[in-house]
């Protein structure tokens, strides 16, 4: 009976997973397990016989039994041990940095346009990037021979030999857009038209595509009193100042007449530009009266109506609200503006490492 004894306790305590243990325990305990043949044995004991080993052999059962529940114990938690081991989580790891994006400049920019010239009740007109030669020149009075036109300063499109369809060209100005609303809508009308326009220019203050607003205001007595109230009550919301003072210089644009670069008083101190008051003054935007060829390509009759046009380029004013230095700055992702106003997560080094990826 030691024998035995000493038998399962060794092979208990060195059963090394849950299979092997219940090997064991089938193999002493089980329906053919050696204790249970000696515990079946007992029946055909004499009484004094199974007096003296019934105790003895309950005794060695209750003994495997206690090992076996001991050893299982030991060995779940053992593989919980493991488990805890190999799926072991750091939850106070600083978690994975993701880039992030941003409205860029540029359309900021445009969305505060749209929603100040709205509220003047202007409405927001789009048209073709691509346009004819008719509606980006002639419609606006620009003769066959201004420089405007030559293909130095203007993108053509490809035409085949034997494409007999007229020249077309990226457009240079978005108001091509306005010639178009004038022809659907008639008078009187009010909009604006943001957009991209492409010029063949490049150097430190220009790039071949950039951006404009113009706007246009045609009615039976549209004067340029209104232009004048128009733009300095959008300089007022755009620049976010209470006062400021526009001056119309003469100027020339065959599409308005009479025609007036507008500058904005300013103030340039320690190379921080202050807008609304100063001694400067800085250029923002051109405008004028519509000349009459351009109503009439429009389809409206100059004798009847007459109104007020301007343009203005919106990647110069975005620069001057926001102090950005340099045209690459809107090259160059959306990260500087981000760093420009402050952003709480730049200050984190690691989410700033993840940003600038
Ligand atoms: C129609 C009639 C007239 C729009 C105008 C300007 C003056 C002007 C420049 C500003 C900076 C171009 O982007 S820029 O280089 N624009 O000076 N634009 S009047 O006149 C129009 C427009 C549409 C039907």
């Amino acid at each position: 009976m030691d024998a035995l004894r000493g038998k399962f306790l060794d092979q208990i305590s060195s059963a090394a997973d849950p299979d092997a243990l219940e090997a064991v325990r089938l193999a002493a305990l089980g329906k053919k397990g050696e204790i249970s043949l000696k515990m079946r044995d007992l029946g055909q004991m004499s009484p004094e016989e199974r007096q003296s080993a019934g105790p003895v052999l309950n005794g060695l059962k209750s003994e495997i039994d206690a090992a076996l529940k001991a050893r299982r114990a030991s060995l779940e938690d053992a593989a919980l041990d493991a488990r805890l081991k190999a799926e072991w989580l750091d939850v106070t790891l600083p978690g994975r940095p993701r880039p992030m994006g941003t409205i860029h400049p540029i359309s900021q920019v445009m969305d505060e346009l749209t929603a100040i010239f709205s509220d003047m009740g202007f409405a927001v007109a789009e048209g073709p990037q691509i346009e004819s030669d008719w509606y980006n020149f002639d419609a606006l009075n620009i003769a066959p021979e201004h420089p405007s036109r030559q293909e130095m300063d203007t993108f053509y499109m490809h035409r085949a030999p034997g494409d007999n369809r007229p020249p077309h060209v990226l457009r240079t100005h978005t108001s091509p857009v306005q010639i178009r609303a004038m022809q659907d809508q008639g008078a009187p009308i009010r909009v604006i038209a943001p957009g991209r326009v492409y010029r063949m220019d490049m150097d430190q203050t220009h790039t071949p595509m950039f951006h404009q607003v113009e706007g246009l205001a045609i009615d039976r007595d549209i004067s340029m009193a209104q232009l004048k109230w128009t733009l300095e009550e959008f300089c007022r919301a755009f620049f976010e100042v209470d006062e400021v003072e526009l001056r119309f210089r003469a100027s020339h644009f065959p599409f308005t007449e009479p025609s007036a670069e507008v500058d904005i008083r300013c103030s340039w101190e320690g190379g921080q530009l202050k807008i609304g008051e100063g001694k400067d003054w800085l250029e923002i935007l051109g405008s004028g009266m519509v000349h009459p060829h351009v109503l009439r390509a429009g389809g409206i009759d100059p004798d009847q109506w007459q109104g007020f046009a301007f343009g203005v380029g919106i990647d110069r004013i975005a620069m001057l609200k926001y102090g950005i230095p340099d045209l690459r700055a809107f090259f160059e992702s959306d990260l500087r503006w981000l760093r420009h106003y402050g952003f709480a997560a730049l200050d984190q080094p690691a989410l700033a490492a993840g940003l600038s990826r």
